[in-house]
């Protein structure tokens, strides 16, 4: 029989799904459902519920049931070989949370094959819409978590993160305190990734540590619940919460639901689902320490495995499980294309002319930077307004290698915390085509940078986690070897460049710190 394996990823626009034979590292089919486009009737812009408060960014679970059950149909209809299926994982967006009722582990567990999944979802919602991580509406909760928990640097000590307004526990802390009635009726609290776990599996799936980290509700050290932290938050929390588990834990047999309605074996496994973040580190082959992921979109995010749970001092970056077991880190810089493309846009430039300024001037730029704060910048946190030392505002050419350079020093000062020095960077994201910003990234950091040709990462995370969690005895390198090509050969780092860019970090610290301090 073929070892087929499922991986889904309920991102915040989109379902989407990949199926490969993992004898063969062929992928049989690939695909994605939009929410907007396949689903108007739910009313989403980008994914979201409309609201007259900018700051409060909500969607709908039946939607995501929903897209659960218009995949499967349409995997069926496509006559895929269902019933070869062994295991099925998923990721989810982070932070996202799902209320549900005392009788959700009962209606999963006997799901009516006569209603859809959100039809049986829809009988046991304590809340109808779901704060997503995009929900910036809860300062005051944070604030208030915080204190109890005794500031920033404490929080991110206990539970890998400060108190962040797009956390779950925050979020349960604002719902407990604006809908007390609902949040009484509220006796399960899952995550996006437990959610539909929970729906594959049929029952109350346990939420994962990986995912668990991203709710300033678990403790980072001993992956266990944080009883300061949940007392901080809301009360009697710990007994909606269901358990921590590992992620490669292997939930049991997927939901007869699914077996009946479109064709799944009995014996197909369902494995426990993570964020879409973790599930990326597995998916861009950063398993291991000693190799960073750089995802360069509107924001860069760096991540990667860590051998030991180190937090950040500057409580800025976010500490999770690995799925591959130890610790991973993520730091958001917000500043990514976002501030790459203005300054593209203040030249009148396009791609091509920005790289053409890139080889035009040297590394170091004569020692003119930038500090590419365009919006609020996260990493490190500030109100922001672009900073610039020696450069003229006409400097077309020292504006791009400055915001580019700027990126890179930024990203290397700010993860020093986490105590690895990387032998490889793996790159992904739509600025990972240009060769040029590349180089830069490989002379910052001394390191070959491999750019990774992946559509969706956190989707190839959750095929490779599904298939090691059946497969325990197959090493990450051996199941991820088919799926990892890179289109091109690495870039390498000029050795010449190494002391030049150790004094820029120096002096990109150094002005950083005083600008800091200025704003
Ligand atoms: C991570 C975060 C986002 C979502 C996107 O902290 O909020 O990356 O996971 O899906």
């Amino acid at each position: 029989m073929p070892n087929l394996i499922l991986g889904l990823d309920s991102s915040t626009q989109s379902l989407s799904s990949l199926l490969v034979d993992l004898d063969s590292g062929d992928v049989l089919d690939e695909r994605s459902l939009n929410f907007d486009r396949d689903f108007p009737q739910y009313g989403t812009r980008n994914g979201v519920l409309p609201h007259s408060d900018p700051s409060v960014v909500h969607s709908s679970p039946l939607l995501w049931a929903d897209a659960l059950d218009r995949l499967f149909l349409q995997l069926k209809q496509a006559k895929l070989p269902l019933g070869d299926i062994q295991a099925v994982s998923g990721s989810g967006q982070q932070h996202g949370s799902v209320f549900l009722t005392g009788l959700a582990e009962k209606q999963f567990r006997e799901m009516d094959l006569h209603g859809s999944l959100a039809d049986n979802v829809a009988r046991v919602l304590a809340k109808p819409s779901s704060p997503v991580w995009m929900d910036t509406s809860t300062s005051q909760e944070c604030a208030e978590i915080r204190e109890a928990l005794g500031g920033a640097q404490a929080a991110a000590a206990k539970t890998g993160s400060d108190i962040t307004e797009r956390f779950t526990g925050p979020q349960i802390r604002k719902f407990a305190i604006e809908e007390p009635g609902a949040f009484k009726q509220t006796d399960y609290i899952l995550l996006v990734s437990s959610f539909l776990s929970s729906l594959i599996s049929g029952g109350i799936s346990p939420i994962d540590v990986g995912d668990g980290a991203g709710m300033n509700l678990m403790d980072i050290r001993s992956f266990t619940w944080s009883g300061e932290a949940l007392e901080a938050t809301a009360p009697d929390l710990r007994k909606r919460l269901p358990p921590l588990c590992a992620s490669s834990t292997v939930l049991g047999v997927v939901n007869p639901y699914l077996v009946l309605k479109y064709g799944l074996n009995p014996s197909a496994r369902a494995v426990c689902w993570t964020g879409d973040n973790p599930s990326s580190l597995i998916g861009t082959g950063l398993t291991q320490p000693g190799r960073i992921g750089i995802s360069l979109g509107t924001s860069d995010t760096l991540f990667g495995a860590m051998a030991e749970c180190s937090t950040d001092p500057q409580a800025e970056g976010h500490v999770f499980g690995s799925p591959a077991g130890g610790y991973m880190s993520m730091i958001c810089f917000r500043n990514g294309s976002l501030a790459r493309e203005a300054v593209k846009k203040r030249f009148g430039m396009d791609w091509d002319g920005f790289s053409q300024a890139l080889r035009d001037t040297a590394p170091g730029n004569g020692g003119r930077l930038l500090l590419p704060w365009f919006e609020p910048e996260i990493v490190p946190r500030t109100p922001g307004g672009v900073q610039t030392k020696g450069l003229e505002t006409d400097d077309a050419s020292g504006w791009c290698r400055a915001v580019v350079e700027g990126q890179m020093l930024s990203m290397k000062l700010h993860s020093r915390w986490m105590g690895e020095s990387p032998d490889r960077i793996h790159v992904t994201g739509g600025a990972s085509q240009n060769p040029d910003i590349l180089q830069i990234m490989a002379d910052v950091f001394q390191v070959p940078v491999r750019r990774l040709e992946l559509s969706n990462g956190a989707g190839l995370g959750a095929v490779l986690r599904a298939a090691q969690a059946v497969h325990p005895d197959r090493s990450w390198e051996d199941l991820s070897a088919p799926f990892l090509s890179a289109p091109m050969p690495d870039v390498t780092p000029d050795p010449a460049t190494a002391d030049l860019y150790a004094t820029c970090e120096e002096e990109y610290r150094n002005f950083e710190t005083e600008r800091l301090s200025a704003l």
